[in-house]
């Protein structure tokens, strides 16, 4: 496949509500899309690297650097997914960069030959079942209510965010008032340290489903640690970057589940090797979410549609995060969402709701 020429645009996307975690609040989105252009069909790609690097080290503007001085440049002249993941592996890190890159050159190549994402990835349903993040909140009674509307809506999992200060007491509190039934689960965003341990073994009797990342991403062998003083499975997000660092993990004992991000890992060829690897070790997957516009959502109901994406993930519905998504809305039924089914991604940008939220456009010729 010939590439003609890739945009990046920069799009603003106001949130319903303010989302915190441990690292902050974030009141709207600025993300990153790749347009890859070639004679027979566009691709896109959406960047998951926030405005400041709070998540992790990549954040939007560095992404972009990146993308236009050295990733781009370095794509041959013809050119399919597999082809742009090892035109890409010299440059150290950058996965979020690459994710979108590798996403959106694979999604031209998919629009051009008829085949759907899920097929290409080996996916197997036709819906997944969706879970929902819960940000910190300002009281007790205000994250019930919240937590009542996103049941009300369907979900099949709360998952909510915790920090030191805020854990203990919001979790105890929505499992007192949802029952034992509800599949919930608590993400820290690297909040605490091991010496936290005797505390967090305290959610212990709240039968979690799991604790999404409770110490550092460079922690590994303190989250082995921690594994063998509490009972709530561990699962990492942020620690795990690669295939090579989820057999590391698996080998050390620091996760029984991992929480799978293409944009974390350098892209779905990546998420693949992760999938492959942890269901051949019987360690649980799900889908994460970094709070992605249509374009990254379609993409991920893909991944989250593979066998070994066993629990619900952080899928949740457009509305979840946008009024108005830049894509036709991904809407709930009975907790589900269904996987697109169309060439490539299956889903493109509506033009004009796209313009309305673009900032700022850059043509690269290739
Ligand atoms: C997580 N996501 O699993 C993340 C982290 C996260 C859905 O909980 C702007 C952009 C704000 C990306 C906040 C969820 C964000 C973000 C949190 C990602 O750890
Ligand atoms: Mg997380």
């Amino acid at each position: 496949m010939k590439i003609t020429g890739i945009e990046l645009r920069r799009i603003k996307m106001p949130l319903v509500a303010p989302f915190r975690t441990s690292f902050g609040t974030e009141t709207e989105r600025d993300v990153l899309l790749l347009r890859v252009v070639t004679p027979d069909a566009e691709g896109w790609g959406e960047c998951v690297a926030m405005s400041d690097p709070l998540y992790s080290s990549e954040y939007v503007d560095g992404a972009a650097d990146v993308l236009r001085r050295f990733l781009i440049p370095a794509l041959p002249a013809h050119v399919d997914a597999h082809g742009v993941n090892r035109a890409l592996r010299p440059f150290k890190g950058h996965r979020m960069a690459k994710a979108a890159l590798e996403t959106a050159v694979l999604d031209a190549g998919l629009r051009t030959s008829g085949e759907s994402f899920a097929s290409f990835l080996g996916a197997e349903a036709d819906r997944v079942p969706c879970g929902v993040s819960v940000g910190i909140m300002d009281s007790v009674p205000r994250l019930l209510d919240a937590v009542a509307g996103y049941l009300d809506e369907g979900y099949a999992r709360i998952k909510l965010k915790i920090e030191p200060g805020w854990d203990l007491a919001p979790v105890r509190a929505v499992r007192e008032r949802f029952g034992d039934d509800l599949l919930l689960q608590v993400d820290a965003n690297a909040a605490y340290t091991l010496a936290d341990a005797p505390h967090l073994a305290k959610l212990d009797p709240l039968n979690l489903l799991l604790i999404e990342q409770p110490l550092a991403n460079d922690d590994m062998v303190q989250h082995a640690r921690l594994a063998t003083k509490i009972t709530t499975p561990v699962c990492l997000d942020e620690s795990i970057e690669s295939a090579e660092h989820a057999a590391a993990a698996i080998t050390l004992g620091a996760c029984s589940i991992i929480n799978v991000k293409p944009g974390r890992v350098g892209g779905y060829l990546e998420a693949r090797r992760i999938h492959d690897l942890a269901r051949a070790h019987g360690v649980a997957l799900w889908c994460g979410g970094m709070l992605e516009t249509g374009i990254g959502r379609a993409a991920n109901l893909a991944l989250a549609a593979m066998p070994g994406f066993t629990l619900p993930g952080d899928t949740s519905a457009s509305r979840r995060y946008y009024a108005t998504d830049i894509t036709a809305p991904f809407e709930l039924d009975e907790g589900h969402l269904e996987v697109p089914t169309g060439p490539g991604i299956g889903v493109a940008p509506v033009p004009a709701i796209l313009d309305e939220v673009t900032v700022s456009t850059e043509w690269i010729t290739v």
